[in-house]
């Protein structure tokens, strides 16, 4: 069994990116040693920070799908490995960033819209209430570029055209559009870490995927059980999947109250 979840507005509350209200589940799945993965917009240097304040050191999935981060205790999931970075390997699925702005840089002369490239720190605190750290973790990106659109929703569409015939995709998060390789989807990813736990468990685990926005569709299609978290600032997303769950409370509250319930479902089926 493995869980992989989003982290905004999924496993950290939308507003205060608070876990508390998850952390008697946290603790029931690190007891049952099942890996919580997270599959996130975030990058690589926001997680670092936040896998040290949740105590996880599982494998997580960075900026959409962009790469996936295997750190060295669990190098066995990737046998064939080279160099680690700062304790990792990075298996990139995405684009470069610097393809992505060279792309984006002059459509600015035709559409509305700002990006975490054009903003300082104080705001991008201003538009997601980061702390300083985070706020400046979250500027560090290597494979996607965050988004705000300000313009119609028919010049959005022929944005998403541009993008597509440069083979990039743009996929809505809780707060900001982002804009990434066309290749590269949270699903995608989680496709390519079942195969790698598949390869060392000899048989494919069974993956519940939580999330809470559009861009989360791939990965909950992609699971055996997918939860959509409750959102106040977002209706649900569609997702079809062979079990879809709804969470009732939002955020942490809803991903304790849902991992709980299926954690008594399967540990029952285990003893049974
Ligand atoms: C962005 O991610 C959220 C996740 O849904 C969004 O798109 O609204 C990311 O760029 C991430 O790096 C950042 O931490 C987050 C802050 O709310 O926004
Ligand atoms: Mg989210
Ligand atoms: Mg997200």
């Amino acid at each position: 069994l493995l869980i992989v979840t989003d982290l905004d507005g999924t496993l950290l509350d939308h507003d205060s990116y608070s876990f508390d209200a998850a952390l008697p589940a946290l603790k029931r799945a690190a007891a049952a040693s099942i890996p919580v993965i997270p599959n996130t917009s975030k990058t690589r240097a926001e997680l670092l920070g936040l896998r040290e304040r949740l105590g996880n050191a599982d494998p997580f999935v960075i900026e959409n799908g962009s790469a996936i981060c295997i750190p060295e205790q669990h190098l066995h999931l990737y046998p064939e490995h080279d160099e680690t970075e700062e304790g990792f390997i990075e298996l990139p699925l995405g684009t470069p960033i610097t393809e992505i702005r060279a792309v984006l840089d002059p459509l600015h002369a035709q559409f509305r819209f700002e990006t975490f490239a054009q903003w300082s720190i104080d705001q991008v605190i201003s538009h997601t209430g980061l702390s300083p750290g985070d706020a400046a973790d979250a500027l560090e990106r290597r494979y996607s570029e965050a988004l705000l659109w300000h313009d119609s929703e028919a010049a959005r569409r022929a944005f998403v055209d541009i993008l597509s015939s440069h083979h990039l995709h743009a996929l809505q998060g809780g707060r900001f559009l982002s804009v990434l390789g066309k290749g590269a989807d949270k699903g995608r990813a989680l496709e390519r870490l079942r195969q790698l736990y598949r390869s060392v468990l000899g048989e494919t685990p069974l993956v519940i995927a939580l999330g809470d926005s559009d861009n989360d569709i791939a990965m909950l299609e992609t699971a055996d059980v997918a939860v959509v978290i409750a959102n106040a600032h977002r209706r649900a997303p569609q997702v079809n999947a062979p079990e879809v769950i709804y969470s009732r409370a939002t955020g942490p509250e809803g991903w304790n109250e849902v991992i709980q319930q299926l954690l008594d479902r399967f540990q029952a089926d285990e003893k049974r």
